[in-house]
């Protein structure tokens, strides 16, 4: 009961108290002809810095141009940025945790309008492929768990059809012994 009035507490007073992203650098919509080195998310109010934040900047390659881990300050949140590569559209993905606890995520856009130095063909290759493989690989590992979960469940439920199977075949050898024994009843009047 102390936990649902608790639930209840925190899940209406500080409703209004989820971060909300109040400005960046990039800012959303920003054609810039100049790579910025970090991107700055800045929201109303501080956000929790328990190593859960994410920021993604996805290239119009499919890579992700951040380098090193996010830093948080205050109520900014910070990635710094390889130089970045291709002209087209970036996507700036976020999640962070709010004061309250509750994590925000969404996701902001800018265009680079002229190429940077940072090649295309880099991207893969470079030092920072360090720091992509475990962030690529923090996904995964958070869905494969759910999968399995799934899996056992499934398991648990097909834990259920042998009755159906061992109904069947009750059902089956009763028919067969039935038929033998009509058979034989035959075979016996004639
Ligand atoms: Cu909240």
């Amino acid at each position: 009961m102390l936990a649902l009035v608790l639930a209840l507490m925190l899940g209406t007073a500080p409703a209004s108290a989820h971060n909300v992203l109040i400005g960046s650098s990039p800012s959303d919509g920003d054609q810039l002809d100049t790579p910025p080195e970090t991107v700055t998310l800045t929201f109303d109010q501080p956000v929790q810095d328990a190593g859960t934040n994410e920021i993604a900047v996805t290239g119009p390659d499919g890579g992700n141009w951040v380098e090193g881990p996010v830093r948080v300050d205050g109520s900014d949140v910070t990635a710094a940025l390889r130089p970045l590569g291709p002209e087209g559209e970036y996507v700036i993905g976020f999640r962070v945790l709010s004061a309250d606890g509750h994590p925000v995520s969404d996701e902001i856009r800018f265009t680079l309008t002229e190429p940077g130095p940072g090649a295309a063909g880099q991207t893969p290759g470079t030092a920072p492929t360090g720091e992509s493989p475990p962030q690529a690989r923090e996904v995964p590992e958070s869905v494969v768990p759910d999968g399995a979960d799934e899996a056992a469940d499934q398991d648990g439920s097909d834990g259920g059809i042998p009755v159906w199977v061992w109904v069947i075949g009750a059902v089956a050898l009763l028919t067969i012994g039935l038929a033998v024994a009509l058979r034989m009843g035959r075979s016996h009047e004639e």
